[in-house]
């Protein structure tokens, strides 16, 4: 089982994470995540602290000369901003005598969207500091630079996790499921905001750059894709084993995600079973459609990859909902909880579309969960021992499904 828990605010020292269940002997490229954190830090649309930020994991554990060693994987990020918030941020009941920054003023109008009044309602906060703190997007630093160990492992195995932006505030491609992996593959590294379509990536902009000038924020969508993914991963036999429930929970884990659709997504729920299931086929000249262990093509692929929550072995894909950031410079109506009079609500530094960034973070939970169920599959305590188990089924699978001869 690999699992990993994080801690740490947004402007506290830093963040630290901790990967347990990592086999041994996979080699780790250092480079690779921080160039998934440096990825996570950008997207027009996103505000000043990113210009402050250079986000890098210090690996603590568990990898030695470059390689896993199987022991639990520590991760720090620490926060540059962190010099400016030790006057506010300190950990002891006084600042330290050289401690910097401003001391700010408690923060008492919760954002409407944001976790600021359930959370001071629920763990009983004067200061919605002590909520927005931890509840900030910022954590997704920590999931990333943990994921990025289970996106090598993945990666091991020939598997790739990909995304692109599909929509932000209303203005998006016409049909996310028409863009093929290789188009993704091909958008530049620094296309503003990871869009496969330049056209209409620059309406996007000027969408968020409408929003920035009239105090307001915007959502999105974005798509993720993972391929070579082999058949036979998550079960059908138990609730709690169904990949695309396993998927949507870690999705629907990350900050202002609303709404996971897995393939077609909501679609389906409007087209009849003729246009949505997708076609069995025997394998034609091309080869099969999808991970060479399936004796079968797919004509169209419209399931995403999941069929009673088992990879089939074709793409994965999964369509996810960000809603629109919730602080916003133009603040809506919001009550002050000290003197219960109604207030405009609170205003944090923050960004103005974040969804380029959420794609990133969408990548890492994905890769996550995929390396939690290929371990499950093909198990081991060391790569040697999973390789020999995956090359095992998928030759297996050759054998059994093997086309009858002719003759
Ligand atoms: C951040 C995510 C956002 C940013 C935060 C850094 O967090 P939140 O969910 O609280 O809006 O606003 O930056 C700041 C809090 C700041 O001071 O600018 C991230 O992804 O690192």
């Amino acid at each position: 089982m690999l699992r990993f828990l994080t801690a740490g605010e947004s402007h506290g020292q830093g963040l630290v994470a901790v990967l347990e269940g990592m086999p041994a002997g996979l080699e780790i490229n250092q480079d690779a995540i921080t160039a998934d954190l440096r990825r996570r830090q950008g997207g027009y649309g996103r505000g000043r602290r990113m210009a402050i930020e250079s986000d890098q994991a210090q690996v603590l554990s568990g990898v030695r000369h470059g390689r896993t060693t199987g022991a639990p994987i520590s991760v720090l990020i620490t926060n540059k901003d962190w010099i400016n918030w030790q006057k506010t941020m300190h950990v002891g009941p006084e600042p330290p005598p050289d401690a910097a920054g401003a001391n700010r003023a408690p923060v008492t109008r919760p954002r409407p969207g944001h976790a600021d009044l359930a959370g001071a309602l629920k763990y009983d906060h004067d200061d919605i500091r002590d909520v927005l703190e931890r509840a900030s997007a910022r954590e997704t630093a920590a999931r990333v630079a943990t994921a990025g160990f289970a996106r090598q492992l993945l990666g091991r195995f020939r598997v790739d996790v990909l995304s692109h932006v599909v929509t932000i505030g209303g203005v998006g491609l016409p049909e996310s499921l028409a863009i093929p992996a290789a188009r993704v593959r091909a958008i530049p590294s620094d296309s503003p905001l990871h869009c496969a379509d330049a056209a209409i990536e620059q309406e996007m902009i000027r969408a968020i750059d409408a929003a920035r000038d009239a105090g307001d924020t915007l959502g999105g969508a974005f798509e993720v894709i993972v391929t070579g993914l082999p058949p036979g991963l998550g079960s059908y036999v138990q609730w709690d084993r169904k990949l695309d429930g396993r998927l949507a929970q870690a999705l629907m884990s990350i900050p202002a995600i609303k709404g996971v659709g897995i393939g077609k997504g909501p679609a389906v729920a409007s087209l009849p079973g003729s246009r949505i299931h997708d076609e069995i086929v025997p394998i034609g000249d091309e080869g099969p459609s999808g991970h060479p262990g399936v004796p079968v093509s797919r004509l169209t692929n419209n399931a995403g990859g999941l069929e009673g929550g088992v990879t089939n072995g074709e793409e994965l894909r999964v369509t996810v909902y960000m809603k629109p950031i919730a602080t916003l410079m133009k603040p809506l109506r919001s009550v002050d909880l000290t003197t219960m009079v109604e207030s405009p609500a609170a205003i944090e530094r923050s960004d103005v579309c974040a969804v380029t960034a959420a794609a990133v973070v969408g990548e890492a939970m994905v890769a996550f969960v995929m390396a939690d169920a290929f371990l499950e599959k093909f198990g081991g305590d060391s790569i040697a021992e999973i390789e020999r188990n995956y090359v095992a089924t998928v030759s297996s699978l050759r054998a059994r499904f093997a086309v009858p001869s002719r003759s």
